[in-house]
């Protein structure tokens, strides 16, 4: 029998689970550990149809967390070389603090836990248990949003910087090439591995990987300590998308404590994050010229003034109010929502530096499309979300379940226009909560 849509995808997240260290895997080859944001997206997904195995992703990811709250990008559960840069080149244990337990890298991503515990228990039916689980896990992430706003806004705005390329989840947007040209590295000799799994011209070249390199090198040399981060690293930036994760887990980490009950110093604490983090957006990263949001260098002391998907990121954490949500709309709709094109591109789509083929620099991405659906939807914006929403399940019927696609709709007429990685978690995981929603 033909299995359905649905099938499939559980099919793959069940393949990428791994029993021994119990995760999921992004992908075989291409990304073989556990991934911070991958994992808590994945846990969407496995709410639908195995919540024991939702609660194990985050159980897992929370125990490599560090004593000072801090969550890793990725933890190395097990040992493979198939995977550059690894364990060894990272080196956690520089850190006093990190793990003993776990290997990991010195650097984070999209905080999501917190709005994931509330997506687990939206999508539990049986919310008395579900939230008992998250009842053990919910002071760690807390601790997690305590370590952002007390090591990672050095001038107490309510805004939290990213270090490097790869905490941004986004890895090589166009946006940052603004960075590199302020960069001068030396030329490292080490070995890829991703470009044994899939096509170079689908990932970033060998002078990106030697800035990504020199910024983790220099975080080493002062032992992933981050007020010397602070001082020192060629990349500090405060980012949309990151701090829209952060805003939306605040929230649901006020709304799961209240469920809970109790803990009033904790959702006193969130609310005040929460009011600061939400104004300096506002005042901070809106560009009224572009009509969305963007990323501030500030290292540099610059906005950074491209239109991505990560511009519109915010509407899923309730950012914006309503005028300044419809104006995004319309300038997205104008620049990423052609007829030709598949919402929503990654990056501004009559931009030179738009790649619809590469990476981050222009293909449409999964856990993007679901952010801005549900984003959409919240703001009323009924019929653009379901376009996002069929473009996004058209995308993967037609192709499979790549890592990403090409937003170009010509594109998928006889060729194939899945890109990266295939097999792919996220986009397994979120399919099925669109499905189901
Ligand atoms: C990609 O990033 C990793 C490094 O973290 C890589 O290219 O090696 C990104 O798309 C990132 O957002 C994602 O979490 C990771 C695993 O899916 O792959």
């Amino acid at each position: 029998m033909k299995k359905t849509l649905q099938q499939k995808a559980e099919h793959i997240l069940d393949s990428n689970f791994k029993t021994e260290g119990e995760f999921t895997i992004p992908c075989e080859n291409l990304y073989p550990f556990q991934w911070f944001w991958d994992s808590g997206l994945i846990a969407i997904g496995f709410a639908h149809y195995d919540m024991q195995k939702a609660e194990r992703e985050i159980k897992t990811l929370l125990k490599a967390q560090w004593s000072n709250g801090f969550i890793p990008h990725i933890i190395f559960h097990t040992e493979t070389d198939s995977y550059f840069p690894g364990a060894n080149f990272h080196r956690s244990d520089l850190h006093p603090e990190s793990n003993p337990k776990y290997k990991s890298t010195g650097m984070t991503q999209p905080p999501v836990t917190g709005f994931v515990l509330k997506e687990i228990y939206r999508i539990s039916e049986v919310k008395e248990s579900t939230l008992k689980f998250i009842e053990t896990q919910i002071d760690k992430v807390y601790d997690n949003h305590r370590y952002f706003y007390e090591n990672r806004d050095p001038q107490n705005e309510g805004l939290v910087y990213i270090y490097h390329n790869w905490e941004s989840g986004t890895d090589n947007s166009p946006i940052w090439d603004d960075i590199w040209e302020t960069m001068n590295p030396p030329e490292y000799d080490f070995e890829r591995r991703d470009t044994t799994h899939v096509d170079p011209e689908e990932r970033p070249s060998k002078r990106e990987y030697d800035h990504y390199l020199h910024i983790i090198e220099i975080a080493k040399a002062n032992n992933y300590n981050d007020e010397k981060i602070a001082e020192l690293s060629p990349f500090l930036v405060q980012d949309p998308l990151f701090n829209a994760m952060l805003i939306k887990s605040n929230e649901s980490l006020i709304e799961l404590y209240n469920l809970i009950g109790g803990n009033e110093n904790k959702i006193k604490q969130l609310k005040k994050w929460q009011q600061k983090s939400k104004t300096a957006f506002n005042d901070k990263l809106f560009d009224e010229e572009l009509g969305a949001y963007v990323h501030y260098d500030l290292r540099n002391e610059k906005a950074l003034r491209y239109l991505s998907s990560s511009s519109f990121a915010p509407l899923f954490a309730n950012i914006p109010d309503t005028e300044k949500a419809e104006t995004m709309v319309d300038v997205m709709m104008e620049k990423f929502g052609n007829e030709n094109q598949y919402l929503c591109a990654s990056f501004d789509p009559t931009s030179e530096r738009f790649n619809p083929k590469k990476y981050w620099r222009g293909p449409v991405w999964v856990n993007l499309n679901w952010m801005l659906y549900n984003g959409l939807k919240q703001y009323g914006f009924n019929d653009i979300a379901e376009r996002v929403k069929t473009d996004t399940i058209t995308i993967i019927e037609n192709n499979g379940f790549y890592e990403y696609f090409d937003s170009r709709k010509e594109m998928h007429k006889d060729n194939k226009a899945g890109y990266g990685g295939n097999n792919f978690s996220w986009t397994a995981a979120l399919l099925i909560d669109l499905l189901n929603e």
